[in-house]
C-alpha cells in the first residue's frame, strides 16, 4: 500500500504536539499511551485522542511490536465484546475522538515481547480523508500502566477484556 507522504509526520507524543500544530497537520493526536503487558500476555490496547481538522477516517494501524487493529468495545447482551471497526473509525471534522479503555482503541496483538513501562512502541495510524486520499501518521507511543494523568485505578478488568481479541 502506498501513501502520500504529504501529511506524514513523526510525532513524539507530548513534546511534538506544538510542532504538529505549527506544521498545520490535518490530524492531531494527543495523550497517546499503550498499556503495559506482563510476560505471556499477547495483547493490549493503545489509546489516544484524535482530532481530524477536516474530518477523516482512521482506517488502520500497524506496529513493529505485533499486529495492530482498530477496535471498538461495547456491551452486547450484557457481555463486553470488542470487534475490529469495519470501514474505519469516523473522525468528524474538528471533533476530538477519544480512544480509551472500554471504548475505541488500537488493539496490539500477537506481541513479540512484553511492553514494559517507560518504553515506547512505534505505531503508524492510517487515515483516509473525505476525498479518499490516504495518509499516515507515525507515532512513538509511551507505554504506561494507567492513562497518563489519570488517577490510578485497578486495571485488572481492562486486562481481562484485552485477553480476548476478536479475530
Ligand atoms: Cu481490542
Amino acid at each position: 500500500m502506498k501513501f502520500k507522504s504529504l501529511m506524514t509526520a513523526v510525532a513524539l507524543v507530548g513534546t511534538a504536539a506544538a510542532a504538529c500544530a505549527a506544521h498545520g497537520d490535518a490530524i492531531d493526536v494527543q495523550n497517546a499511551w499503550a498499556r503495559t503487558t506482563v510476560p505471556g500476555q499477547q495483547a493490549t490496547g493503545a489509546f489516544m485522542t484524535i482530532t481530524a481538522k477536516d474530518g477523516a477516517k482512521l482506517v488502520g494501524a500497524t506496529s513493529a511490536v505485533g499486529v495492530a487493529q482498530v477496535h471498538e468495545m461495547k456491551m452486547e447482551n450484557g457481555i463486553m465484546k470488542m470487534n475490529e471497526v469495519k470501514g474505519g473509525l469516523d473522525l468528524p471534522a474538528g471533533k476530538a475522538v477519544e480512544l480509551k479503555p472500554g471504548g475505541y482503541h488500537v488493539m496490539l496483538m500477537d506481541l513479540k515481547a512484553p511492553l514494559a513501562k517507560e518504553t515506547t512502541v512505534p505505531l503508524t495510524l492510517m487515515f483516509k480523508d473525505a476525498k479518499g486520499v490516504e495518509s499516515k501518521l507515525e507515532l512513538k507511543v509511551p507505554v504506561a500502566a494507567v492513562a497518563p494523568g489519570a488517577a490510578a485505578k485497578p486495571a485488572a478488568m481492562d486486562h481481562s477484556m484485552h485477553m480476548m481479541p476478536a479475530k
